[in-house]
Parts: C-alpha cells; sequence; structure tokens
C-alpha cells in the first residue's frame, strides 16, 4: 500500500502570519488532499512539528487548521497518524503535555497522536514510529530502538553531523548509531531535504523562510511493497528573487510586462543591479503592488567603490552570505568562526531553535 509523508507542517509559523497560514493551507487543498484522492492514497503519516508554537495556539489558526485541514481527514476518510515533535511539546523534557493531544482527543476518529515510540501496522508491514526524544522518554526510546523488528524508522529525530539547513551541519543533538541497523530512516525536525547513510530528511512541504527561496519543497509518498520513496513537488512558492537592471531598456519593460498574479500574497526581494531610469523602477514597483505581492524587500547597494569581486550576491541567503563572507579572511581559524557565526545566526532566528 502507499501512505503519504508529511513532516513539521508548523501551522502558526511566522507569528501566527495569516499570509503563511493561506499559503500552507492552500497547500493541502490545491495539492496534497487531491493527490491523496487521484491515487487511492487513504493513509497519512506526520513526522512531527504540526503546530508552530509550543506554549499556546492563535484562535484563528485553530480555527482555519482544524476546519480546513484536520477536518478534512475525517471527511475524506484518510487516517492520520501524527507524532509529537519538539515544536508540539509544551515542555522540553517531556512529551506528555502537548498541543496534538489537547486538540485531537475525543475529536476525531481518524487522527491518531503518538508521544511515545510504537509500531504500526501497515498491510503487513510494520513501521517503527519515534516521536521528539526527551529526557523522560530517552531510556523507553534506545529501548525500543535496539528492539525494534521493523525495517523502517520514521520519526523526528534531531541528528548530530545532519544538515540542519543547506551547508549546515547541526552540531549537537544524538549519534545516529542506534538507527544504523535499520533499513531506511525518515524524520522530520530539520527543514532542508537531505540524505546521508540510511537517513533521509524529508524537508518541509512548503517554504517557511527565505533560506527555501532556491528549493524545491514537497511530499513524500512511501510504498510499503517496493520501499520506494517517491517526491512529490509543491507546484508552488512563497519567495521570489528578482534582479531589476535598466540599463537595457527593453529587458526592464518586458520585466514589467512579466509581474503576473504569480506573486500575489508572496515574499518578494527585488534585487538592484542596477538603476537609472526611476521612472522604470517606479513603474516596476508599482506593478508589483498592483499584483498584491505581500511583502517587498529592495536591496541596493550604494557603494560604486566597491570591486565586482567584492560584491554580494545578494539573492543568496544570509547564512550563505556569511560563510563566503568569512571564507576571504585569512589568519583566522575559520571553522571556529563559523560555528560562532552559524550559532548567533540560529540564535537569532529564534530563541528556540528553528527546526
Ligand atoms: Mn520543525
Amino acid at each position: 500500500m502507499k501512505v503519504a509523508i508529511i513532516n513539521d507542517t508548523h501551522f502558526g509559523a511566522r507569528n501566527d502570519s495569516p499570509v503563511f497560514l493561506d499559503h500552507f493551507i492552500s497547500f493541502f487543498e490545491n495539492q496534497f488532499f487531491p493527490y491523496l484522492k487521484d491515487n487511492n492514497i487513504d493513509t497519512v503519516i506526520h513526522l512531527g512539528d504540526f503546530f508552530d508554537r509550543r506554549k499556546f495556539i492563535n484562535f484563528n489558526t485553530l480555527n482555519k487548521t482544524r476546519s480546513r485541514v484536520m477536518e478534512r481527514f475525517e471527511t475524506e476518510g484518510i487516517d492520520l497518524h501524527v507524532l509529537v515533535g519538539n515544536h508540539d511539546t509544551y515542555y522540553k523534557n517531556t512529551n506528555k503535555i502537548n498541543s496534538l493531544k489537547e486538540i485531537v482527543k475525543d475529536r476525531y476518529s481518524k487522527i491518531t497522536v503518538y508521544e511515545d515510540p510504537q509500531v504500526l501496522e501497515l498491510d503487513g508491514f510494520c513501521v517503527g514510529l519515534v516521536p521528539w526524544i526527551n529526557s523522560e522518554n530517552h531510556d523507553f526510546t534506545m529501548d525500543f530502538l535496539n528492539t525494534c523488528k521493523c525495517s523502517v524508522i520514521m520519526g523526528h529525530f534531531e541528528l548530530n553531523g545532519y544538515e540542519v539547513m543547506k551547508g549546515v551541519k547541526f552540531d549537537g543533538g544524538m549519534s545516529d548509531k542506534c538507527l544504523r541497523r535499520f533499513e531506511m530512516v525518515l524524520s522530520g525536525h530539520f527543514h532542508g531535504k537531505s540524505e546521508k547513510n540510511n537517513v533521509i530528511y524529508l524537508g518541509t512541504q512548503y517554504q517557511i523562510t527565505f533560506g527555501d527561496v532556491h528549493e524545491q519543497k514537497g511530499f513524500h509518498v512511501f510504498d510499503t511493497e517496493t520501499r520506494d520513496l517517491e517526491f512529490v513537488a509543491n507546484q508552488d512558492q512563497m519567495f521570489y528573487t528578482i534582479e531589476y537592471n535598466d540599463t537595457d531598456e527593453k529587458s526592464v519593460k518586458s520585466l514589467i510586462n512579466s509581474v503576473n498574479e504569480t506573486l500575489s500574497d508572496k515574499y518578494v526581494k527585488v534585487v538592484v543591479l542596477n538603476k537609472n531610469k526611476h521612472h522604470l523602477f517606479d513603474a516596476f514597483l508599482e506593478k508589483l503592488y498592483e499584483v498584491n505581492v505581500s511583502d517587498i524587500s529592495v536591496i541596493e547597494d550604494f557603494n560604486d567603490e566597491v570591486q565586482d569581486e567584492e560584491k554580494l550576491d545578494l539573492a543568496q541567503d544570509t547564512l550563505t552570505i556569511i560563510n563566503t563572507e568569512l571564507e576571504n579572511l585569512e589568519d583566522i581559524d575559520l571553522d571556529e568562526l563559523k560555528r560562532i557565526m552559524r550559532t548567533l545566526y540560529m540564535e537569532s532566528l529564534s530563541n528556540d531553535r528553528d527546526s
């Protein structure tokens, strides 16, 4: 049988932003649920971080998520197995108090919440489900992983040495040694898709931060018979970078003409390479406002003295820019400095790790 796998949906992300919530829900309504119907898939496993906020819930977020996503599982007759992720738990040392249980309990017949490791039987195929590991369930989870007879594990793991974001390896967390004996391990938690040894971090289904701008997002379908893992690309994206250069009038006019509804309710970063004809630039911005872009940030470099090779590629994400700059420095302990910058950057994103 085929099972769809999702993870890190983070409903309520970015301070319960309504624009992002609509973006997330539109993925479910326009892509995910129709796909399940077209492909006769009636089982979904969610690998944790269903909601974004650990301590409380915004009622608008709850209302929309419940009525348009959670209840849809009921009406479509689709089983949802959801693991508790670190963002779903109130305390850091136990999974016992979690948003999912509070919201789902006795309300939905098709949604099952897992706060402890458990084996799930799917048509004779067994999967070991492993929710967020904390000090309370650590020993039990290790016993589970040492004795579990399933060949596939799905969980919400924080693994040392795996990519926390593109090009950045997580320093800390647990060793992957206890997972080595399995044929395949699928995990949520880190938001970029990456693969190492037998572990695959699936990545989020949609773009949540600007760092995702160049990432193809999507969800996965696992076949319990062939053990194939199929990637289904998300057709939509949230973040765009557009380079503006009016050296050639013709090309800037065609750029302006190309702005359309695709950018409605999206985040757009305009990187100005050359701006000499202000009326054209104004017309370009005007067109972006006209199609209701949700957020426009314009990045300009006013310093004409800067040599070409020193120019930053502002279309890149922050951490890549920091790393590139550091690599150009001499006589420093590069790894140590990168580690400090990475820690600083991640602290700045959130006081509770942004995964
Ligand atoms: Mn997460």
